[in-house]
């Protein structure tokens, strides 16, 4: 399952947003380092479904259908604030980085309407500065890869020495559970200008520069601004596209989210995630203090940038800056069913350029192993097991090994 990371500042609500991400509730407060450990949960992709397209009424297994919005599951992770010298150990910032590590993309939460200051604590909107905050959390980040680097370059030397291993295969050995990947690490050494240079002779500039160039590769990375209810966010808001453009920045108020599925999940309001509206059910059944809740989003937040951007936040992450596709095997062709009768049951979130032959090792080895081939559903045609697989087909794949049973 595709693994995303929140990373950030303490306080900067990267707790609120997983929770509101997951609906479980882990403990949220404003004191720094309440998160003492990493949580991991599920949380979900959005995806316009093919039901209505197919004009079929489906039964998702693997996944959720809301009002034609599909939902698919992710693993979230939620990691404590990462503090100045995290790359050091400080904070428990081994163990936190290790974990990030883990992840196939980040999201980097910013107090963007500046009430945290420096180190983390709450301190009246304005005063902070998300922009630098940013960057001391990266620079936390490129620490570590220079760190584990460093730390496995003998290694890495001998590797190379014996003749039996190339620089690029010595480096996947020491970086692989970072999800690094060759061509990561071909590209970072031609960024770095050091593809020719041995690992003994690297400088002090060379190990920090293919750092950086494998942690934008390795990491992608969208930029949550939250607190967009907040006073001076907008200001902060512009400065942060103006810094790292438009398509890496999401407003947000993680907040006024968890409040909505919360009175969603208590029958109070109609709500889908990553919608623009929410409708009240019973206007009397609310309490003064809920009332006044969910005017203030209504009017700070969907007023002001139009959704609370969590589910924004997770779909741009897995659709743009991964790539995924959505892809929804079916057993039965005609049907769009499994053997059970269940319609579109599973929706598959595919990286780059997979093949059906990819999408049926996914699914199960056997179907892999006795692939003959695989049709569109939509247009009925058959496909080749090298067919690169497009965001929303319904395959049906036709094995020897299914046939069998
Ligand atoms: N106004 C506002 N406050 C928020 C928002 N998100 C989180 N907070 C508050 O910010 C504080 C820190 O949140 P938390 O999720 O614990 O931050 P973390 O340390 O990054 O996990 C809490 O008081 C939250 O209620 C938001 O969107 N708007
Ligand atoms: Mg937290």
């Amino acid at each position: 399952m595709i693994r995303i990371g929140l990373i950030g500042k303490t306080n900067t609500g990267k707790t609120t947003f997983f929770n509101a991400a997951t609906l479980l509730s882990a403990e949220i407060s404003t004191y720094p380092f309440t998160t003492k450990q990493p949580n991991i949960g599920v949380a979900y992709v959005q995806t316009l479904c093919v039901c209505k397209e197919f004009r079929v009424k489906d039964n998702p297994k693997n996944s959720v259908c809301i009002n034609g919005w599909r939902f698919i599951p992710i693993e979230l992770i939620d990691l404590p604030g990462l503090i100045k010298g995290a790359y050091l150990g400080r904070g428990l910032g081994n163990q936190f980085l290790t974990v990030a590590m883990q992840a196939d993309a980040l999201l980097h939460v910013v107090d963007v309407s500046g009430s945290i200051d420096a180190e983390g604590r709450i301190c009246e909107p304005g005063l902070g500065n998300p922009i630098a905050d940013f960057y001391e959390v990266e620079y936390e980040l490129v620490q570590w890869y220079k760190r584990v680097l460093k730390m496995n370059s003998n290694k890495i030397e001998r590797m190379v020495k014996s003749g039996r291993y190339d620089i690029v295969e010595a480096l996947y050995s020491t970086l692989s559970g970072m999800k690094v990947t060759k061509n990561h690490i071909i590209e970072s050494l031609q960024a770095s200008e050091i593809e020719d240079k041995p690992i003994w002779s690297w400088t002090e500039q060379d190990y920090e520069k293919m750092a950086l160039e494998l942690r934008i590769r390795s990491k992608p990375t969208l930029i949550v601004a939250n607190k967009m209810d907040l006073g001076p966010a907008e200001e902060n808001f512009e400065k942060l596209i103006e810094e790292f453009g438009r398509q890496f920045v999401v407003p947000c108020s993680a907040e006024a989210e968890l409040a909505l599925r919360r009175a969603e999940k208590s029958g109070l309001i109609e709500y889908t995630p990553g919608t623009e509206i929410f409708k009240v059910i019973n206007e009397e059944k609310l309490t003064p203090k809920q009332k006044w809740a969910l005017e203030y989003v209504q009017k700070r937040v969907m007023g002001r940038i139009f959704r609370t951007g969590v589910q924004q936040a997770l779909n741009t992450t897995v659709f743009k800056l991964l790539e995924m596709s959505v892809i929804y095997p079916v057993e039965d062709p005609v049907k769009l069913s499994d053997k059970h009768g269940n319609i579109l049951p599973d929706a598959f979130l595919m990286p780059p350029k997979s093949t059906v032959l990819d999408l049926a090792r996914e699914i199960h080895s056997d179907l892999a192993k006795g692939f003959i081939y695989a049709i569109d559903v939509r247009s009925g045609i058959r496909l080749p097991k090298d067919y690169i697989l497009r965001d929303r087909d319904v395959i049906s794949i036709v094995s020897a090994s299914k046939k069998k049973k």
